[in-house]
């Protein structure tokens, strides 16, 4: 039997929505970014994609692997000043990459304006700091989760350490992921958990200085396999909400169980004004960390077209959060911008004005074709004006190939030899 017909269900979110259900969802959300925009011209195209920066992660730039064995690469970064040498050259071959995020302790130093001098050298700065709570052996059973208050008093005093690094190398972001779980069911109560987790979180929040953003990161699995902390979108954006405005969400894009739709995440939170920033990556099966839209550029551009569509892209911190295993790590790097890139220029270029109106008529498949148009769209010579206008090669991949910087990298700081966890014992 059909369901009995209810007008104000009916009505939400339709262009034709009464004044009253206008003024509901207006408590709510941002009912300005749904108003209309005219078809985007090249020149405004080249404008938004020249405000594009995207943050490339220290952690990317070093040898990784996975349990099995890390194998090394040469010319690999050892330290955190060779992290950041990488990452600023990123930036001279794509123009696009000003900021590297840093993880302490991975990347702990004794004078941190000292690094950020050195940052400056290298033509960047120095971005999301990143707190490692998983990292040491008394997290076994969490931190700020843990069950015992002296671990979750450590963690957050951690925490604090951070907000003072960030404070001073100038960074406005603290970009914290939680490795808090559980393995198996009954290992801890859940519901102690979550109360300690809005406390921890509360205490970190409530040192932030005016002007700084708390990005929380969510991840559905790994390192636990039952529970963790934070596993969704929605437990994140509840405890934002709690905690206040300098608090956002951040989205891993290889954080989600399979087929999930993170365009929509992406879309709600910017609705909600609660889409602090994202960490890019692609994944196939689990957490992959592989170059961004390597597996799914159709998702990528989804989400871009969120970003694109939404407006307010200036309050968002783009950052890369991937490790290389295989490959080599700044040609991977440089891989991932332009992909980035290249789907952002694909979603400037949807039609709005159309696909308004395509969807107004309920015209299925004209919306969905309009999409599809921009998607197919060849932006090559669209990003080589914009390289060439910023001063970089049109091919930011083939001048680090072509250019010697592999080999140079590989002659001055050799093949590092790195174990696994397993080969250590
Ligand atoms: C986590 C998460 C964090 C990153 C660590 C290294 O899976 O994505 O953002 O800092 O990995
Ligand atoms: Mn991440
Ligand atoms: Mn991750």
């Amino acid at each position: 039997m059909a369901r009995p017909y209810n007008p104000r269900q009916a009505r939400v979110n339709r262009p034709n929505s009464t004044f009253e259900t206008q003024q509901i969802e207006g408590r709510f959300v941002n009912v300005s970014r749904m108003v209309q925009t005219p078809p985007m011209d090249e020149s405004s195209a080249l404008s938004r994609l020249r405000d594009l920066e995207i943050e490339t992660p220290s952690w990317g730039y070093g040898n990784s692997g996975t349990r099995f064995h890390v194998y090394p690469w040469p010319g690999a970064a050892r330290t955190v000043h060779e992290r950041i040498a990488d990452a600023g050259l990123v930036h001279r071959l794509t123009g696009c990459c000003p900021a590297v995020a840093l993880h302490i302790p991975w990347d702990a130093v004794d004078d941190y304006p000292a690094l950020q001098r050195y940052a400056q050298e290298q033509g960047i700065r120095i971005g999301a700091i990143n707190p490692n709570l998983f990292g040491s052996d008394e997290y076994r059973l969490g931190s700020i989760c843990h069950p015992d208050a002296a671990i979750r008093e450590r963690a957050i005093e951690h925490c604090r350490e951070c907000i003072q690094i960030a404070e001073q190398v100038g960074s406005t972001v603290i970009s914290l992921w939680l490795a808090d779980g559980t393995n198996y069911p009954g290992q801890d109560d859940l519901r102690d958990r979550h109360a300690r987790l809005l406390h921890g979180l509360g205490e970190v929040y409530a040192s932030l200085p005016p002007g700084m953003r708390l990005l929380v990161e969510y991840k559905f699995f790994e390192p636990g396999f039952y529970s963790t902390d934070l596993p969704d979108w929605g437990t994140a954006a509840l405890a934002c909400r709690r905690l206040g405005e300098q608090a956002q969400v951040l989205v891993d894009t290889g954080h989600h169980p399979q087929g999930t739709n993170v365009e929509q995440i992406v879309a709600v939170l910017l609705a909600e004004g609660l889409l602090g920033g994202f960490h890019f990556n692609n994944r196939k099966y689990a957490d992959d960390d592989l170059i961004v839209g390597s597996i799914d550029p159709f998702e990528l551009f989804r989400i871009m077209r969120e970003i694109a569509h939404g407006g307010g892209a200036e309050n968002i911190a783009f950052m890369i959060d991937q490790s290389h295993n295989i490959e080599g790590k700044i040609d991977a790097m440089l891989q991932s911008v332009m992909n980035i890139q290249t789907a952002y220029a694909k979603a400037l270029l949807v039609d709005e004005q159309r696909l308004a109106e395509a969807q107004a008529e309920g015209d299925v498949l004209g919306a969905h074709r309009i999409v599809l148009e921009a998607f197919e769209s060849d932006v090559r010579p669209l990003l080589a004006r914009l390289r060439r206008e910023v001063g970089v090669d049109e091919d930011p991949v083939a001048a680090f190939r072509s250019g010697g910087f592999a080999d140079a990298l590989a002659r001055e700081r050799g093949t590092a030899s790195v174990e696994s966890a397993y080969e250590r014992l």
